[in-house]
């Protein structure tokens, strides 16, 4: 080998290993980066929703929640709801955005659209145990989802 071909390699090989230490430090920051802005992602059953906050409905009989949409995208405020198992509650959906929204439970026939600016009332049952999805049939692949949970 020519000494010059064995310095640039040397070079070439030096280059790939910053390269791989830059991209595994950078991919890394990703997600950090992403919480501090307030669009952090949460994992649903086996979907990634916009998490937008938790709250507590333990006692109450009736709770708003927003379903919302932004520049940092579409989401439920509260996202995770919290409340006493097995307890049934009146939520009130206001749709806070801009564009129609939808408040959905697989498992209890619950399908609502929203109108913007307007509310919509619905009779949801907290678990005993584990959790129940809500999500808006319009935009759940883009993380417009939440749960309810046992507090
Ligand atoms: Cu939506």
């Amino acid at each position: 080998m020519h000494p010059r071909t064995f310095v640039l390699s040397s070079v070439v090989a030096v280059a790939l290993i910053t390269l791989a230490a830059c991209s595994s430090s950078s991919s890394s920051a990703g997600p950090a980066s992403g919480s501090s802005s307030g669009s952090s992602k949460i994992t649903i059953g086996s979907d990634h929703a916009n998490d937008h906050g938790t709250k507590d409905a333990t006692g109450q009989s009736t709770f708003q929640i927003e379903a919302d949409n932004d520049s940092s995208g579409y989401y439920f405020d509260p996202t995770i709801l919290t409340g006493n198992g097995g307890r049934s509650i009146t939520l009130e959906i206001k749709n806070a955005g801009s564009v129609q929204h939808n408040f959905s439970i697989t498992s209890m026939n619950i399908n609502v659209t929203i109108q913007p600016g307007s509310t919509q009332e619905v009779n949801v049952t907290f678990p005993q145990t584990g959790i129940v999805e809500y999500f808006c049939s319009f935009h759940h692949a883009l993380g417009m989802a939440g749960e309810l949970s046992v507090a």
